[in-house]
């Protein structure tokens, strides 16, 4: 009791001295940083790609670690003074191999890359020869930016489709799932030297074993990005990538809730090339804060609790897609198995479905701006067979790992739905529901 009450008066302590330095020195940052945690503290953070950091994650963020340079591998520095951002480093490759079940006599780590895009860049450009062929998610699906986006003219967007050549798969019209047969023949077609799967909007788990089948089938190398999913992976409630794909990336600060970076995990055998891809190739000195940050979020992510937490993820996931769907809400693929939710709007199935896209509909774009009138913070999202536009798209997306982190649950789910309901289908006030939210955030402290 006393040691925890010390604790807790350090930790207060030190926060006040950061913040009062802040305060004095720079009143307007100091002033937006308290604003924007006032509103992280009484909306409900429902981006599926955001979370809560914990105080230790932040702790290490703020660290000395900040200043230093670190160019190179552990052990191998081009910069003096790194015996300590060694074992830092060290011991958040150790960690994450511990955290996945793997061993490092066939699995290697690298921490380094500043985000999962870059993560992605560098495996790409370390397998493949510029030119050469990529088969990844159609972004309208639920793929990610960095798989090598193009316009439908084929003008290249991501960087990695002005150098590879990429061609798309998606998922099937009726069921909004992948046909793992058709993605086969696709690759039999298209003869890609590069497989990936993952992406921001696919609700359905993936089957990881399929994938890299039909990558080995074809000759081509296999990434799975699970920069969404990877906290669920390392808590053991989803399907896990390895030993599958040859080379895994993954986000730290989603379900992770490490800081903003990225760990990319490759067969010992691309070792060499993934490592001198994000240094010299892509980026320069290391944020040696981050990898401590996300050496930190590691270790949390061993405790039994984290378990329990990625376990309410899903459960309350799964709770607030059944109440939605009560309330006649078109989900994209009618559910979902993992954190997240993509609603068509197009489409309800209690108002009836409609065929051709109605411009007095509701899209996601003003779906979404009141629903963050109402502190239910959410994203607009395109979806499969997508009619509106990336900025006026047709749908939404919500995800539960921040609420989770809050402590919310199965009854919490259901009064989110209904208000979500209340919002875009009776017209409710905004400024009601809003106040409605705020009084329940105060239970649940971040
Ligand atoms: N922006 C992330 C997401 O929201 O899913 C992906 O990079």
């Amino acid at each position: 009791m006393f040691a925890k009450k010390t604790l807790l008066n350090y930790d207060e302590q030190e926060e006040t001295k950061i913040f009062m330095s802040l305060k004095i020195i720079d009143p307007e940052i100091f002033n937006l940083i308290k604003k924007e945690e006032q509103r992280q503290k009484e909306k409900l953070t429902m981006i599926p790609s955001e979370n809560y950091a914990s105080p230790t994650v932040r702790e290490a963020l703020a660290s000395v670690f900040t200043n230093k340079y670190s160019e190179g591998e552990p052990g191998k520095r081009y910069y003096q003074g790194n015996e300590f951002v060694d074992e830092m480093e060290k011991l958040a490759n150790t960690r994450a191999l511990k955290v996945f079940g793997l061993s490092k006599e066939k699995w290697h780590v690298n921490c380094k890359a500043v985000s999962a895009s870059i993560a992605n860049l560098a495996v790409i450009t370390a397998l493949l020869e510029p030119g050469q062929k990529i088969l990844s998610m159609d972004l309208t699906h639920g793929g990610h930016l960095s798989h090598g986006w193009k316009l439908s003219s084929g003008k290249p967007i991501a960087f990695s489709s002005k150098i590879f050549n990429i061609s798309y798969y998606g998922v099937e019209k009726n069921t909004q799932v992948f046909d793992y047969d058709k993605i086969l023949k696709l690759a039999k077609k298209e003869k890609p030297q590069l497989l990936i799967s993952g992406g921001t909007a696919y609700a359905r788990d993936i089957d990881y074993k399929k994938m890299a089948t039909i990558a080995h089938a074809v000759g081509a190398y296999y990434l799975a990005d699970v920069a969404h999913e990877a906290g669920l992976i390392a808590g053991k409630v989803l399907k896990s990538p390895f030993p599958h794909a040859d080379v895994v990336t993954m986000s730290t600060q989603k379900t992770l809730r490490g800081p903003r970076g990225a760990i990319i995990i490759c067969k010992n055998e691309f070792k060499e090339k993934i490592d001198r891809a994000i240094f010299p190739g892509l980026e320069g000195g290391p944020f040696d804060n981050v990898i401590t940050a996300i050496a930190v979020c590691l270790k949390e992510a061993m405790y039994p609790a984290f378990k329990n937490y990625v376990k309410q993820i899903i459960k309350n996931a799964k709770i607030l897609a059944d109440e939605l769907k009560k309330y006649g809400f078109n989900l994209i693929s009618g559910g979902t198995d993992k954190h997240l939710i993509l609603i068509d709007l197009r489409h309800n199935v209690r108002l009836g479905f409609k065929t051709q896209p109605n411009p007095n509909d509701l899209n996601g774009h003003d779906a979404a701006v009141l629903l963050d009138q109402a502190g239910i913070v959410c994203n607009k999202n395109t979806v499969p067979f997508e009619t509106g536009t990336p900025f006026r798209p047709s749908g939404i997306r919500l995800g539960t790992p921040a609420l989770t982190t809050r402590g919310m649950k199965e009854k919490e789910m259901k009064q989110i739905a209904k208000w979500i309901k209340e919002v875009l289908i009776d017209g409710r006030d905004t400024k009601e529901v809003l106040r409605e939210v705020k009084k329940m955030t105060r239970r649940f402290m971040i």
